[in-house]
């Protein structure tokens, strides 16, 4: 894979943005993919960045393996955080995730009380890498009617809180966090679900990695989608064979490679291949 920029000017400017709200909030909320929860976490928020307590939220949850995402939430939970898997898309698990954030803030609250202040509504921050499903999130908290509370003393020009429910508030606008490359497949992985944009990398490439990936961890998985048998051929005669069943051709009978390609990426990012978790624990 071409090396992966991640534009630094970019990066440390959300970074600063998020520092100045974390003083502001009771707890965040890191948004991760189910399918790389490993991958798309950001280490260093999690780790201490976050000065707050930290709610991990599995999103996707419909496209991940649900027996991995239960371990991925034991660990995470053994961590210490709190940890939700959702489908934000559908919605699922939503009342869950504000149970979970509002028992995470409750010994803040019970400490604010305890100086004498009244009770207010939690405080909080969705955060996450790309194309997690952080604006997802936040639209599928949001009741009907948005009130849009308004801009607090201190809060970074535009940015607004929105009232959830009388107990807990948002900062409308996510921060993006971009995790930290430190191997070629964590690149294609994160390639795989969308977290990096496809001018980064090469959609062969990135689809190479995932027949490879499908051959030894779910053999059959391709040859039942696109009735091919797979066992034996390599990733570039996989591209091949199905090309030629879905008659991907150019003029001379060859198969258009990238158009295949780009149709195995789509298929897999919908789901139709099946539910994987692309990381592994341990
Ligand atoms: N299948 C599925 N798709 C989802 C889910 N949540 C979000 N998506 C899809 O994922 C894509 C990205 O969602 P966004 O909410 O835009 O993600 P984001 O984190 O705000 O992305 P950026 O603003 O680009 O960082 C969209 O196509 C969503 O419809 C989910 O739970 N399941
Ligand atoms: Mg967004």
């Amino acid at each position: 894979m071409t090396q992966i920029q991640w534009y630094p000017g970019h990066m440390a400017k959300a970074k600063k943005e998020i520092k100045n709200v974390l003083p502001l909030v009771d707890i965040t909320i890191q948004v991760v993919d189910a399918r790389v929860p490993g991958t798309s976490l950001h280490h260093e928020f999690a780790k201490g960045f976050s000065t707050k307590p930290q709610l991990l939220v599995l999103n996707k949850k419909d496209l991940a393996d649900p027996e991995a995402t239960k371990q991925w939430l034991a660990y995470y939970e053994s961590k210490g955080f709190g940890v939700i898997a959702i489908n934000a898309k559908e919605k699922q698990g939503i009342k869950e995730l504000l149970a979970k954030a509002q028992d995470l803030a409750e010994p803040t609250m019970q400490a604010l009380e305890a100086k004498g202040r009244l009770r207010r509504p939690v405080r909080a921050m969705v955060v996450g890498a790309p194309n997690t499903g952080k604006s997802t999130l936040i639209n599928a908290l949001l009741p009907r009617a948005i009130a849009k509370t308004a801009n607090k003393p201190g809060v970074t020009r535009g940015q607004q809180w929105i009232r959830i429910s009388d107990k807990i508030e948002l900062m409308d606008t996510p921060g993006v966090l971009w995790p930290k490359l430190s191997s070629q497949s964590e690149g294609y992985k994160l390639a795989l679900v969308s977290c990096i944009s496809s001018a980064v990398y090469n959609d062969e490439e990135a689809a190479h990695y995932l027949i490879s990936w499908l051959q030894e961890k779910h053999p059959n998985t391709l040859d039942k989608r696109y009735k091919i048998e797979a066992a034996g051929l390599d990733p570039q005669q996989v591209l091949e064979a199905i090309g030629k069943k879905r008659g991907l051709l150019a003029g001379a009978g060859e198969v258009r490679l990238p158009d295949v390609a780009a149709l195995l990426l789509a298929e897999f990012r919908n789901g139709l291949l099946g539910a994987f978790t692309l990381d592994k624990l341990g």
